[in-house]
C-alpha cells in the first residue's frame, strides 16, 4: 500500500517535514479556500504543488480530497449545466497536472460530525466520539427539530432531556461548534438559525429524489474521469445513517452497489472509509472491502466502537469493532490481483484517518481529528500490520 498523509495546506499546523518524518510518501490534500463549485486553476493546483515540492523531502501531491460537490447539485436545484462543467473542468486540470485521484462526498450540508472533539482518554489523550444523547439534545432543543424524536432511541432522548436542562449556553456553544467542525473549508460554518434555514433548503427531499440527483452527477462527470484517466471515489457517510433530517444515501453495500453499478466504469469509484462504515451495525468493513475491491482507489484506515443507543467513539486503530487486520489482508489481496493483471497502479494510497490527541498533540490546535501524533501511532500499527500480512503473502 501506499502510505499517505491528509495535509490541509499552508495553514496545517503539522508541517511538510514532518509529514516525511512519518514515513508517509503520498500527500492528501485539497484546495479548501476555493468556495464550492468554482474551478480549480492550473495556476492555483501547480502553486500547491510547488509548495509541497519546495519542501525538499520526497512528497508529492497524490490524492484530492476533496474536491467538494455544491450543494446546488445535491438538491438538483440552480444553474446545473455550470457546475458541472466546472467540476469537469477542475478534473481536466487536475488531470493535466497530474493528480488523478478525487475523493469526494454526497452527504448534503455537513460532513463529518461528530458532538465531542476531545472526549477524554486513558492517560489523558483525547478523542473524537459521537454522543446520540448530545446530538438528539441539539436536534430537538436547539435546532427545535421535532420529528428527529423518530431518529433515536428512547434513551438517548431521556438522556438528551438531562443533558439539554443541565446545560449552559457556553456548552451549547461548544456542542454546536463540535458539530461543525467537520467541514474542512473555510466556506459554510453554521449557527442555529442559519443551519434551520439551508435544512430548508433540502425540505421535501427524500432518499429517491436525493439518489437521482447523485445519479445525475455521475453521469455528467464519471465519462469525463474515464477519459481523462482519473479515479473518482466516494467517501461514506459520516456517521453512515440519516442526520438532521437529510438522507443520507452512502452508508452501506446496499447503497455503495448502488452507486458504482448506477455507472459502471472503474472511473465510479470507492474510499474505502473503514470508521465511517464501521459506525453502522450492520456493516461488516472487511465483507464490504472485499465485495467492491476492484473499485477501491483509496482508503481510510480507523477504527470506532460502538455503543447500544447509537453514539460512537473513535478507538485506536488496530482496537474497536472492526477487524483491521482482516481489512487490510483484504486491501492486499486486491493488491496482489492487480499486480497479476499487470497494473501500474496496482498499489492502494491508504491513510491514517483520524487519531487520538496525545502527548505533544494536546493545544498544538491541528485541525480536529488530524493530530501529528496520534496519526502517527496510528499509521505505525498500520504499517506493522501491513508488514506482517506482506510477509506471510510471499
Ligand atoms: C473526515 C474525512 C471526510 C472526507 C470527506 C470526503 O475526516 O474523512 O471529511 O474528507 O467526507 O469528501
Amino acid at each position: 500500500m501506499i502510505e499517505g498523509w491528509r495535509w490541509f495546506g499552508p495553514v496545517d499546523k503539522i508541517t511538510l517535514p514532518e509529514v516525511a518524518q512519518t514515513g508517509a510518501t503520498a500527500v492528501v490534500t485539497a484546495l479548501h479556500d476555493i468556495p464550492y463549485g468554482v474551478v480549480w486553476s492550473v495556476e492555483d493546483i501547480q502553486e500547491r504543488q510547488k509548495i509541497i515540492l519546495a519542501a525538499e523531502v520526497g512528497l508529492s501531491w497524490q490524492v484530492v480530497e476533496s474536491l467538494p460537490i455544491h450543494e446546488d447539485i445535491k438538491k438538483g436545484t440552480g444553474d446545473l449545466g455550470s457546475l458541472f462543467a466546472n467540476y469537469r473542468q477542475s478534473m481536466a486540470n487536475l488531470a493535466a497536472c497530474g493528480v488523478e485521484t478525487i475523493c469526494y462526498n454526497f452527504m448534503p450540508l455537513l460532513d463529518w460530525t461528530r458532538t465531542t472533539l476531545n472526549a477524554p482518554l486513558r492517560g489523558g489523550g483525547t478523542a473524537l466520539r459521537f454522543s446520540a444523547p448530545h446530538m438528539a439534545a441539539f436536534e430537538l432543543f436547539m435546532l427545535k427539530r421535532p420529528e428527529a424524536e423518530d431518529d433515536y432511541t428512547p434513551e438517548a432522548i431521556s438522556a438528551a432531556k438531562i443533558w439539554f436542562q443541565q446545560s449552559t449556553v457556553q456548552m451549547q456553544d461548544v456542542l454546536l461548534n463540535s458539530i461543525m467542525a467537520g467541514l474542512p473549508g473555510a466556506y459554510d460554518r453554521y449557527s442555529v438559525d442559519s443551519l434551520r434555514n439551508a435544512l430548508s433548503g433540502y425540505d421535501g427531499l427524500g432518499r429517491d429524489a436525493l439518489r437521482a440527483n447523485y445519479e445525475r452527477f455521475l453521469q455528467e462527470v464519471i465519462p469525463a474521469a474515464a477519459d481523462l484517466g482519473m479515479k473518482m471515489c466516494v467517501h461514506p457517510d459520516d456517521p453512515p445513517r440519516d442526520i438532521l433530517g437529510l438522507p443520507r444515501i452512502v452508508s452501506d453495500a446496499a447503497d455503495i452497489d448502488w452507486i458504482l453499478s448506477a455507472v459502471p466504469d472503474r472511473a465510479n469509484g470507492l474510499t474505502l472509509c473503514s470508521g465511517s462504515l464501521g459506525a453502522n451495525p450492520v456493516n461488516d468493513v472487511p465483507a464490504i472491502a472485499r465485495q467492491f475491491a476492484d473499485r477501491i482507489h483509496f482508503a481510510h484506515l480507523r477504527n470506532v466502537s460502538k455503543e447500544l443507543d447509537g453514539s460512537f467513539q473513535e478507538a485506536e486503530h488496530l482496537t474497536g469493532d472492526t477487524d483491521m487486520v482482516d481489512l487490510i489482508a483484504a486491501l492486499l489481496a486486491e493488491e496482489a490481483r492487480r499486480a497479476d493483471e499487470g497494473r501500474a497502479d496496482a498499489q492502494i494510497v491508504m491513510r491514517p484517518d483520524h487519531g487520538h490527541e496525545l502527548g505533544p498533540d494536546l493545544g498544538r490546535g491541528a485541525h480536529p481529528g488530524y493530530p501529528f501524533v496520534g496519526r502517527l501511532r496510528g499509521l505505525a500499527e498500520l504499517r506493522g500490520v501491513i508488514a506482517g500480512l506482506s510477509h506471510s503473502l510471499n
